[in-house]
């Protein structure tokens, strides 16, 4: 039986078949179903149409999957801040991430050795620190590299190793400045961690359950947080549940208080929480 059918519909063949993406496609094979007069000679038309946009759906959701995936293979952050290390060729970057991260990346002479971003773990007084060394720095680089890119912008600090005021020059008009960063040189771990820590401005904060010791472990928290801001970081009920928490400092002048959810916390101090 001939489908008998309108004039629209072959212009919009002609149109399907010029059209590349596959959203355009299945809009095409919409507008052609409107088009077909819906009698029983244009049925099978109809059928091998729908069945088209049906697969070209499947494929549309097969491909924003993938990429969805290829988004979380990227380094996910982990610990208390992430830290990218940047530098010229053998400014040391393989050697201080081996040294502070106990890992065993290749640190020769050998210059962009290093040819994608490598991620270790920087333990601060028990506070966990994602130190990242990114590939050594090129004219260009920022505008090539996608994913340095990414972590230059997404990360809590910069750590720029360099010789010379001259190498700082340059780090500086390849990557710009507007993230915060401490500048130093691969000689001094010791000193480099520190520096970390302080530009961080975390603070390390002890909980305990009543008549049991302080956790090994602090939480790290960022400078001005509260009660409140520790109990969440524990557990969503403890300030749905909180009576009051005890406070211990060892520095201060009053070592022990009871406090209320407001309370603003330093670094070191001791929380334990009473709870409903
Ligand atoms: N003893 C010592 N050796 C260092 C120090 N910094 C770098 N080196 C050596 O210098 C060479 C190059 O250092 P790398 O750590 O590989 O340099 P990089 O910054 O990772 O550079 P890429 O090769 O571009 O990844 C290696 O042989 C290191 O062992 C340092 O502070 N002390
Ligand atoms: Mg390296």
């Amino acid at each position: 039986m001939p489908a008998n059918l309108p004039i629209e519909y072959y212009k919009l063949e002609e149109e399907y078949s010029a059209t590349k993406s596959k959203q355009g496609k299945i809009k095409i094979l919409e507008k052609m179903l409107s088009v077909i007069p819906q009698h029983k000679a244009s049925q099978k038309v109809r059928g091998e149409i729908r069945r088209k946009i049906s697969i070209l759906k499947k494929e549309l959701q097969l491909e924003a999957r993938k990429k969805r995936g290829a988004r979380k293979r990227g380094i996910k952050k982990e610990g208390a801040a992430q830290v990218c290390l940047i530098g010229l060729p053998n400014s040391g970057k393989s050697y201080i991430l081996n040294k502070l991260c106990n890992k065993d990346i290749p640190s020769t002479e050998l210059p962009f050795e290093t040819n994608k971003p490598e991620v270790g773990m920087l333990d601060i007084d028990g506070v966990q620190i994602q130190l990242i060394e990114l590939p050594s720095i090129y004219p260009g680089f920022y505008e090539k590299r996608g994913e340095e890119r990414n972590l230059i912008l997404t990360c809590d600090l910069l750590c720029f190793l360099i010789n010379s005021e001259k190498d700082l020059d340059f780090i500086k008009s390849e990557i710009g400045t507007e993230k915060q960063f401490v500048i130093a040189n691969s000689k001094d771990l010791d000193s480099l961690k520190k520096k970390i820590w302080e530009k961080l401005n975390l603070i390390k904060v002890y909980t305990k359950e009543p008549g049991k010791k302080p956790e090994k472990r602090p939480v790290a928290l960022k400078c001005g947080s509260t009660i409140e801001d520790v109990g969440k970081e524990i557990h969503k009920d403890f300030v749905k549940r909180f009576k009051f928490a005890k406070v211990y400092r060892k520095h201060a002048k009053v070592k022990e208080r009871r406090v209320g959810l407001n309370f603003v916390l330093e670094d070191g101090d001791i929380v334990e929480f009473h709870i409903k």
